[in-house]
């Protein structure tokens, strides 16, 4: 293959044919699918759409206590509003999804009262060459795996790049809306035909245009008048459809709210100890979606319902041995436990008495808090 040397070679260009080829390196790299979008311009009418989507979502509170969401340039625009402002030489966006479904129950099955729920992104592991287990973070995963593709899109032709896995300036579900890969569904999720939605998302930025004839169209919206997912979500945080109040969502709740959950919604919560797939798991897009278990996002069996007082007895050392490197060890163990507090209060077993009571006279306030407030849901259960 010819190689185009020159910074960002004006002849080079996604067509058709290069958008097939991407995607059969990508494959190579261990995604699923990928699709190429065009970066507007601030004044373009789809850019102007976007920006003021995701400016009214922070300005509505809706982004809770998620800084990072709401950072803002010295002008004084959000940086995740749009690309362009941040980076004024991108002008396309390579999508790359990667299925992480695991052949394991649901989160909406019947499952023993004494165990919780840790989302399905967060099971993920790698086996060692002694056997052992490894955990893993898909951030690490996917990362990787875009350098790959980038690599070989840098040998291909001259670009700028940048790759990123959730910390871009942009929406990144947006971009893969417009790169075609799916369309939101009403749980704010990409939903792509015969995939469903357990996929995650890494982007890669280009100062590559689009030619006007391979701009991908969108995803034809094939939720119809499903709403499963509003009807399920227990703390209605899908206010609307493709609405979300993140800060009443059990994954936000569980993972990103530091200090108390508000105790309104805390019997919503449920057995979720790590993020939530209630709303995923319910939909229909998802019930034949295709197993791929890729190295490195391996499901560690021990994750999937994992019982409550196994996490509670964890200390320091332990919780680092289950969870350093995984997605959990930034919540940290007295998160977590907060959230195994606010789970055993839910499953009204009188078992979980003992624990509780050694953490409601412990320093930690909030776990302490959390705790006591647990004790009382049961004991009231047990006086019913
Ligand atoms: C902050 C964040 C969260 C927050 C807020 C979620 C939210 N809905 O905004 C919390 C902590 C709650 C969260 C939860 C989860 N998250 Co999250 N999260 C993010 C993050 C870092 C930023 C999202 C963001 O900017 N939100 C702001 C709102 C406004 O954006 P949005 O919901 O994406 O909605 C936009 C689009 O829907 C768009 N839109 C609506 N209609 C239409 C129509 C068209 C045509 C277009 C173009 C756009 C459009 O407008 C909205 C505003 O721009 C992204 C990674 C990233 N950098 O984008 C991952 C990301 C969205 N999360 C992801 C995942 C996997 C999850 C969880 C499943 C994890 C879990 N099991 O607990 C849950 C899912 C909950 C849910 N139903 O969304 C994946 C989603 C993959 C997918 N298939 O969609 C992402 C992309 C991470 C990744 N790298 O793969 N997350
Ligand atoms: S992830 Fe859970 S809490 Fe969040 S919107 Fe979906 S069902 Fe509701
Ligand atoms: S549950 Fe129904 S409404 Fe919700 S995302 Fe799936 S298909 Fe769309």
């Amino acid at each position: 293959m010819k190689v185009i040397r020159g910074e960002s070679d004006p002849a080079f260009a996604w067509t058709p044919d290069l958008m097939a080829w991407i995607d059969a390196k990508a494959r190579v790299a261990g995604f699923d699918a990928t699709g190429v979008a065009p970066v507007y311009e601030s004044g373009d009418d789809l850019a102007q759409r976007d920006a003021t989507r995701f400016s009214d979502w922070v300005e509505a509170g809706r982004a809770g206590e998620m800084e990072y969401l709401k950072r803002r340039d010295e002008n004084g625009v959000l940086l995740r509003s749009g690309v362009r402002a941040a980076i004024p030489w991108a002008r396309s966006v390579i999508v790359c999804a990667l299925n992480y479904n695991a052949e394991a129950p649901s989160s909406i099955e019947p499952a023993p009262t004494e165990t919780g729920w840790i989302a399905r992104y967060a099971w993920s592991c790698r086996t060692g060459e002694d056997g052992q287990t490894i955990p893993t973070d898909y951030h690490d995963e996917l990362l990787s795996r875009l350098r790959r593709l980038e690599e070989v899109l840098k040998g291909r032709t001259e670009c700028k790049t940048r790759c990123y896995v959730d910390t871009g300036p942009l929406v990144e579900r947006a971009a893969a809306a417009h790169a075609g890969l799916g369309w939101i569904g009403k749980n704010t999720c990409v939903i792509r035909q015969g995939m469903g939605s357990w996929l995650l998302l890494a982007v890669i930025l280009t100062s590559i245009p689009v030619q006007a004839d391979a701009i991908p169209a969108f995803a034809a919206d094939r939720c119809g008048s499903c709403t499963r997912c509003i009807d399920a979500c227990p703390t209605d945080a899908l206010v609307a459809p493709r609405q979300m109040d993140a800060s009443r969502c059990i994954a936000y709740l569980t993972i990103e709210k530091k200090g108390k959950i508000p105790e309104e919604l805390r019997e919503p919560v449920g057995r979720q100890v790590f993020g939530c797939d209630i709303c995923q798991d319910v939909c229909p897009w998802n019930r034949r979606a295709p197993v791929s278990v890729k190295q490195g996002m391996e499901p560690r069996p021990e994750l999937v319902n994992p019982p409550l007082e196994w996490l509670a007895q964890m200390d320091n050392a332990g919780f680092r041995a289950a969870f350093k490197g995984s997605p959990l060890e930034r919540t940290r163990r007295k998160r977590l436990h907060r959230n195994v507090a606010i789970a055993m209060g839910n499953s009204r077993d009188r078992r979980f008495l003992p624990q509780l009571e050694i953490w409601s006279k412990g320093d930690d306030e909030v776990l302490a808090e959390s705790a006591r407030w647990a004790m009382r849901r049961i004991e009231e259960t047990s006086a019913d």
